[in-house]
């Protein structure tokens, strides 16, 4: 799978060259590549932004320059997938869906967003464009929920986690996800036990209280 990030800020994305993500590329079953938007800008002033037709606070960056940026690495293979608070929730169904992509092209905005009429262009002209966001909560920009989508979906590809079961256990939860609590050495750390069950050996008790200790916790969580 292929990933372009398009940002000002290409600094953010230094954390896809450590652990289970540096390591996907470095076994090629991920290529990253990182735009600086800067980069398409024609003036002195490498301006990104200007104001906001029809007022309001902020400023609003230039579809010229997204397009100029987004056209050299966009083809009809790509999912083009635009961060912003408004866009349909992520969740891991989304992740396992983009998983099955080839090239995926994150377009990180900044200042009040993207001039709206960069999705439309690439929607009108017949390329897959994705809006969406990681929560109802209030970013800078795209970059960190770039980050998370990106370590969502690439932990799913063949090949780039040591157990891949882990990955079958989180499918295979039925209401969102049921993590029990975990344990290891030492079974005795500051006059707290470890739960004598997971001592037992008696895996089928231990997949119940596994089961009951999940349950208890997302009731207790919601
Ligand atoms: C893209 C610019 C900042 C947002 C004025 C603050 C995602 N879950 C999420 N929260 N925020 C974002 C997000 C924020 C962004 C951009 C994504 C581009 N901003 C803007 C509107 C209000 N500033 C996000 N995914």
């Amino acid at each position: 799978m292929k990933i372009d990030a398009l940002t000002i800020f290409p600094d953010y994305f230094a954390p896809l060259q450590l652990s289970l993500l540096g390591k996907a590329q470095e076994r090629g079953i991920v290529e990253f590549g990182i735009h600086d938007l800067r980069d398409f800008t024609t003036d002195n002033h490498h301006s990104v932004d200007d104001t906001p037709y029809g007022g309001g606070a902020g400023m609003v960056m230039k579809p010229e320059i997204w397009g100029a940026a987004l056209d050299t690495v966009m083809t009809h293979e790509s999912d083009l997938i635009i961060l912003t608070p408004a866009g349909r929730r992520f969740n891991q169904r989304m992740a396992e869906q983009f998983a099955s992509a080839s090239h995926l092209v994150f377009a990180c905005g900044r200042y009040e967003g993207i001039d709206a009429r960069v999705g439309e262009h690439y929607a009108k002209e017949n390329f897959r464009v994705h809006e969406v966001s990681i929560g109802d909560y209030v970013l800078g920009g795209g970059e960190v929920a770039s980050l998370v989508m990106i370590e969502a979906i690439t932990r799913l590809l063949p090949g780039v986690l040591g157990n891949p079961d882990s990955i079958v256990e989180e499918s295979h939860a039925q209401d969102g996800f049921l993590e029990y609590p975990n344990y290891t050495k030492p079974p005795m750390w500051r006059d707290i036990p470890v739960p004598e069950i997971l001592l037992s050996g008696n895996h089928a008790a231990i997949a119940t209280w596994r089961a009951e200790q999940a349950k208890k916790r997302a009731t207790e969580q919601s």
